[in-house]
């Protein structure tokens, strides 16, 4: 009973709460279905609200009496530019060719451990903002929510006849967090603040500013890996190592503030808002932050005076504009909640309907948007294994950028969902990484162009790791992240249509990735080019001598890939009218390589011989990439690879991780199957391992956030697919998805789409030509074809008639 009062008040709350100082912004409308909320305080860090401007984060805890926001920037790394090429790797690649080719797979698994060069660092935890209040422990009526429209986090709550209020944000435009206190009654404002980290600091206070400085280690083992000392840090502050600062300000209305080296202390105030900046001596990934590094101490101060120049209210309106510019593009609606379920907690909501409440659903896709656009902005690093939210000095698999699946699933919803800018961090990290992976090529391969392996970190460590031989070859032995990561160029190119990107960036960073495939590949003696050490990523197959291994040759994924990066390089160089003699020598290759295969009971093939699996539900779809986010495997091109890819994604079950199932949503919408998609929805909003934590961040387990970006990447591909050279409209609706309405998706080519549906079918759609690109638009097996100037706009009835 007390329960549901507090319930129907939390809602007049966040109603009045939408209005601060009695006028409506313009920027706002009632929009609750967007928002996350709860009625207790975080006690878990998994419970705890992400915000976010690309750079810096917080997870607001929203503790009464204590407020807790755990803080993060996304420079803040252990360790420094080091060398990692080994050229012991040269000396061994043909020993393990020839082991792999007589079929000693077990052997050439052991000797793959003499290619490796370190574990990548560690992205670090940056400190903890807290605030004490001193109205005593009882409150009543609480509510802490956060609004995915306007990017604020509201926690607000009585205490002795005062309701109080928080509003938190992280502004991209001002880079600053923003806190901005009330209470009801004036003067009843009394609170401490003050700053720690897990790292090493000491805290002071310089006029009204509370400053911490702080010191990264200079090295960090991942979680996994076992040794003395960890956590190496220098001697001293003047060492290597990353420096940082965070600063803190109070700005009050009404009382007396006080400032010591501890905290600032506030009494009797009306309102009080704090600012808190942040900055690293990160220096480029070329560079050592703690010998070249930038002085963090200009650039932080100069973020907060700048801020503290201006209203609470101008912040604000500022951040609400800047957030919406990017969030408001896309709206999905699948329908309505069922009864009672919006009144419910997030987590209890989730606990109890799942995927049986549509706006629940999409919810969680435009969480996935509302997370993206906190985690990667231009300018920004992109987001790592958790986004930019971590906790922990030695988080797990370092919360580094795992390429053989994880960094780049991080990106799938940037341009469907309409985030392209969100895009931007992920192709600077290509270039840098490109820059050292030319090094690698050279020591470890003798190749050309630049190889990038299965791990990175904001060194843009390039070589297969493992602590010189301490690792396993099942992960390191992955030469492949250049072809994938060279995919995200061509899509973004694909969505653009930008010829100047794919001039300057895109082409010769494909062009660099090809080099090194055209000298890593060689001849099989059957024809055939195929890459030799390969690994089907971190999955291991039983081969005939009776050993497990995990290296082979020519994988379907390594295949693919290099497919892939070839078919863009003859595309593009033959659009840019460059490079001809090159272009002929990628056709020539990529004729060679070796084909797809059918496997036992008309499976897809995972490696180069129909080998049998040691665990058949492996979480990673490696051999599939090809169906999503490839495209070289579609119903109408390869009908016979397409059976056997769904054969394939059957036999792998629905079992699997937290990403896993993310991954899966997409792969059953490009084989058309919205219901078994919807399955993998269903397994995704589950509260619980392989699903979601309270706060809705993705459980691998653990916390991993690529499931968060998988999964509005997946929901899109059940509703609009453009792989295929033409622009399909809801080729996986799922049953129970009767009514909907999207607006803002793009396809590739250039267009936007909107469209609404009834009965389970189209019932009206507008399609925005950006470019003006010939068009042919699918609805089931109907077509039509567009043609308009750039600009253009497309209005169809159900029937895909113009109206
Ligand atoms: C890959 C995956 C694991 C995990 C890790 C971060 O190694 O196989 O499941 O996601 O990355």
């Amino acid at each position: 009973m007390k329960h549901k009062k507090m319930i129907a008040a939390g809602i007049i709350w966040s109603a009045i709460l939408a209005f601060p100082g009695g006028g409506a912004p313009a920027v706002e409308d009632a929009r609750t279905p967007l928002s996350l909320w709860y009625g207790k305080p975080a006690a878990k860090w998994l419970e705890a609200l992400p915000v976010g401007n690309g750079r810096l984060g917080g997870m607001i805890y929203g503790g009464v009496p204590d407020e807790r926001i755990q803080l993060n920037e996304d420079t803040l790394w252990s360790g420094a530019p080091t060398n990692w090429d080994n050229p012991q790797a040269r000396e061994v690649l043909p020993e393990i060719r020839r082991l792999i080719f007589a079929g000693k797979y077990a052997e050439a698994h052991q000797l793959g451990k003499k290619m490796m060069g370190p574990y990548t660092q560690s992205y670090l935890p940056m400190g903890n903002l807290y605030v004490r209040f001193d109205h005593g422990e009882a409150y009543e009526g609480y509510r802490r929510e956060l609004s995915l429209d306007t990017a604020i986090a509201t926690v607000s709550y009585s205490s002795k006849g005062v309701r109080y209020t928080r509003e938190i944000f992280a502004s991209h435009p001002d880079q600053v967090i923003v806190i901005h206190l009330t209470a009801s009654r004036p003067g009843s404002l009394n609170f401490s603040a003050g700053l720690d980290s897990k790292l090493r600091f000491r805290t002071f206070a310089r006029s009204d500013t509370l400053v911490l400085r702080g010191k990264a280690p200079m090295h960090v083992d991942p979680s996994y890996y076992n040794r003395e000392n960890p956590v190496r840090y220098a001697e001293s502050d003047t060492g290597e190592g990353m420096n940082f600062e965070c600063r803190l300000r109070a700005i009050t209305v009404g009382g007396t503030k006080a400032i010591s080296g501890s905290g600032v202390s506030v009494r009797a105030a009306d309102e009080a808002t704090l600012l808190l900046s942040a900055a690293t001596s990160f220096n480029g990934f070329d560079r050592s932050p703690g010998l070249q590094g930038k002085d963090p101490g200009p650039i932080s101060s100069g973020y907060l005076s700048a801020a503290a120049g201006k209203s609470y209210e101008q912040l604000r309106r500022t951040h609400v504009e800047d957030h919406q510019a990017l969030f408001r593009r896309v709206e999905l609606e699948l329908g309505e909640a069922p009864a009672g379920a919006a009144d419910l907690p997030t987590d209890e909501r989730v606990a109890r309907f799942g995927a049986n409440d549509p706006q629940l659903v999409s919810l969680h896709f435009q969480y996935g948007r509302y997370l993206l656009i906190s985690s990667s902005r231009p300018g920004t690093q992109p987001p790592n294994l958790q986004g930019i939210w971590n906790d922990e000095i030695r988080p797990p698999w370092s919360s580094n950028w795992t390429l053989n699946i994880n960094a780049e699933m991080n990106m799938w919803p940037a341009e469907v969902c309409n985030l392209a800018e969100c895009h931007e961090p992920l192709i600077e990290l290509i270039r840098e990484l490109a820059a050292n992976g030319r090094k690698t090529a050279q020591v470890n391969y003798g190749a050309g162009g630049w190889v990038a392996h299965h791990n990175t970190d904001i060194w843009r460590q390039s070589a297969p790791v493992g602590d010189w031989g301490q690792g396993d070859s099942t992960w390191a032995l992955w030469p492949m992240a250049g072809p994938w990561l060279c995919h995200h160029l061509w899509e973004h190119y694909e969505f653009s249509g930008d010829k100047e990107f794919l001039r300057n960036t895109a082409y010769p960073l494909i062009k660099g990735a090809a080099e090194f495939c055209l000298d890593f590949l060689i001849e099989d003696g059957k024809g055939h080019l195929v890459t030799a050490p390969s690994t089907s990523p971190e999955n291991r197959f039983l081969a005939p001598d009776g050993q497990e291994s995990a290296v082979s040759m020519a994988t379907t994924m390594d295949m693919s890939l290099i497919r892939d990066l070839f078919a863009h390089g003859i595309e593009a160089s033959a659009e840019l009218g460059v490079d001809p003699e090159f272009r002929e020598r990628l056709r020539k290759s990529v004729e060679r390589l070796l084909p797809f295969q059918l496997g036992a009971g008309g499976r897809l093939q995972e490696w180069d011989r129909d080998f049998k699996d040691v665990e058949p539900h492996h979480r990673h779809l490696s051999h599939l990439w090809s169906l999503y986010p490839g495209n070289q495997i579609t119903k109408r091109l390869t009908p016979e690879l397409f059976a056997a890819a769904r054969r394939s994604l059957e036999i792998r079950s629905d079992e699997g991780t937290g990403w896993s199932s993310g991954w899966k949503i997409s792969l059953w919408a490009r084989l058309g199957e919205g219901d078994l998609a919807l399955g993998l929805i269903r397994r995704t909003l589950r509260l619980g391992d392989g699903g979601v934590y309270p706060n809705l961040f993705g459980s691998h387990p653990p916390f991993q956030m690529d499931g968060n970006f998988a999964f509005p990447a997946g929901i899109a591909e059940m509703l609009i697919q453009s792989h295929e050279g033409e622009l399909h409209l809801l080729p996986s609706l799922p049953t129970s998805w009767q009514a909907g309405r999207v607006r803002g998706l793009r396809a590739r080519g250039g267009f936007e789409v909107d469209m609404s549906w009834a009965k389970g079918k189209l019932a009206s759609a507008t399609i925005h030509s950006k470019l003006g690109r010939r068009c042919s638009v699918r609805l089931g097996d109907a077509r039509v074809q567009l043609e308009t100037a750039a600009g253009g706009v497309y209005r169809f009835d159900g029937a895909l008639k113009s109206r």
